[in-house]
């Protein structure tokens, strides 16, 4: 952990006991008590699992690792999400899965509607080359067209050396799960060897690269402040 960035790998997890939740093991990846504007945990959802609550001001996104949940109704399994909207009640049920969840405030844009609940599948979301590179590609999960989300959760997936284009420093924020892979990451100036179920937090201008190892694939999982003057709006 450095003031700018932090690498959470699995052998470093210690659960946590979430009010609402019953038959669950929590970890509390990144959050506030971290200096972060957003949450990242994962859970492990146990054969009788439950969860429900309130968004409240927040906005929940659900990534499905593992297994089987059904969230508000719909039924997910590996690869489905769901986002759900400040203001709503959640009730997640499951008999076995593993999800990485990521939330934020929402930061409300006048005149613009607060998108409705929004439920799909990774493998259907198109992918397109990551500014021209067909080794990078990406999926948008939330339709960042939409300036009524403020909240981007992308999956990257780099072929074998490929590498994002620059050191990129930039004002948003990243909570990131390497999902498959590895390589090493940049962070600040530091070099990272990162592995699958790696998790990552950028702040706000931490420098930022990375190339992917082989000999196959390496997918990410990260979320992203977007649509917002946070010059103007600060947290
Ligand atoms: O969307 C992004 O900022 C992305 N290119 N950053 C990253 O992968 N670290
Ligand atoms: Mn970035």
């Amino acid at each position: 952990m450095r003031d700018r960035y932090a690498i959470i790998a699995p052998d470093s997890h210690v659960p946590s006991v979430l009010p609402g939740w019953t038959d669950t093991t929590a970890h509390i990846l990144i959050s506030p008590a971290m200096g972060a504007n957003l949450v990242q945990t994962s859970f492990v959802l146990g054969p009788k699992a439950t969860g429900s609550g309130q968004t409240g001001q927040d906005q929940h996104f659900y990534y499905v690792l593992e297994g089987k949940c059904r969230i508000n109704g719909k039924d997910l399994s590996a690869g489905h999400y769901a986002w759900l909207p400040p203001g709503t009640k959640f009730e997640i049920s499951s008999p076995g899965a593993k999800l990485m969840y990521f939330a934020k405030r929402y930061e409300p844009l006048a005149g613009t509607a607060v998108p409705a609940a929004l439920f799909g599948d990774a493998a259907k979301v198109a992918e397109a080359p990551y500014l021209g590179d067909p080794h990078l590609r990406l999926r948008g999960l939330i339709p960042e067209t939409n300036l009524g989300h403020d909240f981007a959760v992308n999956i990257f997936t780099f072929d074998p050396g490929a590498t994002l284009p620059f050191v990129e420093i930039h004002i948003m924020e990243h909570g990131l799960l390497v999902l498959e892979g590895g390589g090493i990451y940049r962070l600040n100036e530091d070099f990272h060897p990162v592995h699958q179920g790696d998790v990552i937090w950028m702040a706000p201008y931490c420098p930022q690269w990375f190339i992917a190892k082989g000999p196959g694939p390496t997918r990410y999982l990260y979320c992203k402040n977007v649509n917002r003057d946070a010059t103007l709006n600060p947290h």
